[in-house]
């Protein structure tokens, strides 16, 4: 790797607009909804915005963690980042609890967001119902918040996400306008980037269910660091629907329009394109061919990560220097907000 740490300036300036999003470093790997819902658009968007990307270790805590578990999914996600496309020469790639910002400018946004507003987010609804909402960590009904400070901290343009997210990007705009109404107007909107075709990537298994690392079964989710073999036998058993045709019908056949999606997005082919490639032919034949695309994805992307994760120094050394961009950043946007709400600073 080689590293040109963009200067103060770059890291700031105000040429191009920012895009920033994260990952939560909850799992041994990622997995294909986040590599197709959000993590590619990542990569894409380096090229023309100014990049914030973190690994959301904070949010990780919301529920329970094994500490040493935790701290190997920290590299991980780093290692698998690099692997995929973000550039440490153009991105700041860096990891939330490096930037205290990210906690200080949550406490003020905490304090003017309504109690029922946050009760209404439905990932909170959702995750807190499978252990009763009393197990569930105050943490996990604030981790909205945290993320709209998150965002807000660098005033993105864009944020790229899966369409899980689209209620919480509401909450950062509402919360964003109102602190531009209550006291000067601080924050632009940010505006969720979230691709149509592949926003929402469905589980294997259950195709009308989001592929998701915690609701999944192991048969239901492609994860990218598993065997190449396991994950190709994991689409070539895919539930697939009755009609027997290769055609691309969200309402009606869900099974195989979501390989459809894995395939296009995969291979950049149109799904028109490969309706007609497989017109007249069987669900084997097509889920035959996916599994090689996978195994051809996967395969690079697998071994990018291993030899990056032999080298742990490197990628403290990458996300030390990502800190110190994002704390530039963040460092002025939260001396704003606090000089905005009346809290005075210490004197030197
Ligand atoms: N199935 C999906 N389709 C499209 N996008 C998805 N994302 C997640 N699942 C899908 C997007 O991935 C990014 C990272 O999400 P995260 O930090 O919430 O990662 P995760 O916890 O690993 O995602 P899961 O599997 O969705 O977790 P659980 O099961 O805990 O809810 C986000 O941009 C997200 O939209």
């Amino acid at each position: 790797m080689s590293h040109q740490t963009p200067t103060a300036a770059q890291a700031a300036g105000p040429a191009r607009p920012r895009v920033l999003s994260g990952i939560q470093a909850t799992a041994d790997s990622f997995h294909f909804g986040n590599y197709l819902g959000a993590l590619r658009q990542w990569v894409d968007l380096q090229e023309d915005y100014q990049p914030f990307f973190f690994i959301a270790d904070l949010h990780a805590l919301t529920v329970p963690q094994d500490p040493k578990a935790l701290r190997e999914r920290f590299y991980r996600c780093a290692a698998q980042l690099i692997a995929m496309g973000i550039d440490p020469d153009r991105s700041a790639l860096f990891v939330q609890s490096h930037v205290p910002e990210h906690t200080q400018l949550t406490w003020v946004l905490e304090c003017i967001t309504g109690f029922g507003e946050a009760r209404r987010m439905t990932q909170f609804k959702d995750k807190s119902a499978k252990e009763g909402e009393s197990a569930a960590s105050v943490g996990l009904f604030a981790y909205p918040i945290l993320q709209a400070a998150d965002i807000l901290l660098y005033r993105p343009k864009y944020v790229p996400v899966g369409e899980d997210q689209r209620q919480h990007l509401e909450l950062t705009r509402d919360l964003a306008q109102r602190f531009n109404h209550r006291y000067k107007k601080t924050f632009p909107l940010p505006e969720p980037y979230i691709l149509k075709s592949t926003g929402r990537i469905t589980d294997l298994q259950n195709p009308t269910a989001k592929m998701s690392k915690t609701n999944s079964s192991a048969s239901g989710i492609v994860e990218m660091l598993d065997e190449p073999k396991v994950s190709a036998k994991k689409i070539r058993s895919a539930v697939t629907d009755s009609q027997a045709q290769v055609r691309y019908d969200d309402e009606g056949q869900p099974g195989i329009s979501n390989l459809l999606t894995i395939y296009s997005a995969l291979t950049g082919t149109k799904v028109a394109d490969l309706e007609q490639q497989y017109a007249g032919k069987g669900y084997g034949d097509f889920k035959g061919d996916l599994a090689e695309v996978v195994v051809d994805f996967v395969t690079p992307f697998r071994d990018r990560t291993n030899e990056l994760l032999d080298d742990r120094a490197e990628l403290d050394g990458v996300l030390r220097r990502g800190a110190e961009q994002a704390r530039e950043v963040a460092s002025r946007t939260l001396a704003e907000v606090y000089d905005r709400v009346g809290l005075v600073r210490p004197t030197l």
